[in-house]
């Protein structure tokens, strides 16, 4: 039987973290870090999202922003919304809540955000970083999945990883991350022939799909750690993941839970990732 990654657990643990250094950070430099949060529309689950991470914001102490935009809201009008926090001198992070409705075109948003203020590290700069092996901010989901995994104290190095999915968002930037960990990687997606054939290899399996309870007991490696990104909604509105947990628990070694593992992890490394991009624009901060 699979032990449980709680992500609510060490999510605690990171926020704690943040908030110490909140008041180091706000004695020392004489400003607490702000994160903005932008918001289009009505969609329920992201409404969830945000409200968490305001949550958390106010938790750690930092100062947060929430800017609630009308579905109906025009492409210019948000992208000069963006231009007006890239040039504000207390908006330290900037987070545009995806996905955006459809007459929005999500690409320019992302490449209006300041990228020394871009929190979720999807900016161009901030992905040609990260895949250069060079300093930057990590995207919070994939951020999130790496703490989980280093928290069962398992050594990653020379480990099979295989990521099942290849969005920019999770699947490619957690490829990444393992593999300068020292992990052998393996990007399984929709199109991969005989999927259980290739999950069955992992040491370390990261499902990101969105395909609920994709991934059955019998693709799993006995002892492996299995990471649940997917959050979906079924009929009924209850959240369940990519993984069959029922049947996959009784595989695995460690094993995240849907709600409770990576959702509020990403919240707390969104946090983190606040704090990263206040010091990078305090002159002396880092
Ligand atoms: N810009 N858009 C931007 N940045 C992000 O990092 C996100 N993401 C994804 C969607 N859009 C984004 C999130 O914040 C997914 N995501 C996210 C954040 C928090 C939770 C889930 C997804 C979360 O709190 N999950 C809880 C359950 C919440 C519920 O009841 O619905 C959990 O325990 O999994």
């Amino acid at each position: 039987m699979a032990k449980i990654l709680d992500g609510k657990a060490l999510s605690a643990v990171v926020k704690d973290e943040v908030r110490s250094e909140v008041v180091e950070l706000e004695a020392k430099y004489g400003r607490k870090p702000c994160l903005c949060v932008i918001i289009v529309g009505e969609n329920p689950a992201s409404q969830v999202y945000v409200r968490n991470k305001v949550k958390a914001a106010a938790y750690t102490g930092m100062e947060s922003r929430l800017i609630e935009l009308p579905s109906s809201v025009s492409e210019e009008t948000l992208l000069g919304k963006i231009a007006e926090l890239n040039s504000d001198p207390s908006v330290d992070a900037i987070l545009v809540q995806l996905p955006l409705p459809k007459h929005i075109d999500e690409e320019k948003v992302i490449y209006a955000v300041a990228p020394e203020k871009d929190v979720d590290g999807f900016h161009p700069s901030n992905v040609s970083l990260l895949w250069l092996g060079k300093e930057c901010i990590v995207p919070c989901t994939p951020a999130g999945v790496m703490r989980l995994i280093d928290s069962t104290g398992v050594d990653i190095c020379g480990k099979t990883a295989v990521v099942v999915g290849r969005s920019n968002i999770v699947g490619k930037p957690v490829a990444k991350l393992l593999l300068d960990r020292n992990a052998t990687v393996v990007i399984a997606h929709s199109r991969t022939a005989d999927l259980g054939a290739v999950t069955r290899q992992a040491d370390i399996l990261v499902a990101a799909v969105g395909k609920p309870g994709l991934i059955k007991g019998e693709m799993v490696r006995p002892g492996a750690i299995v990471i649940d990104v997917g959050i979906n909604r079924t009929e009924d509105g209850k959240l369940c993941g990519d993984v069959d947990f029922a049947s996959c628990s009784e595989k695995a070694s460690w094993i995240t839970p849907v709600p409770g593992g990576v959702g509020p992890m990403t919240i707390a490394m969104l946090m983190k990732n606040t704090i990263r991009c206040f010091k990078s624009r305090v002159p002396g901060a880092r």
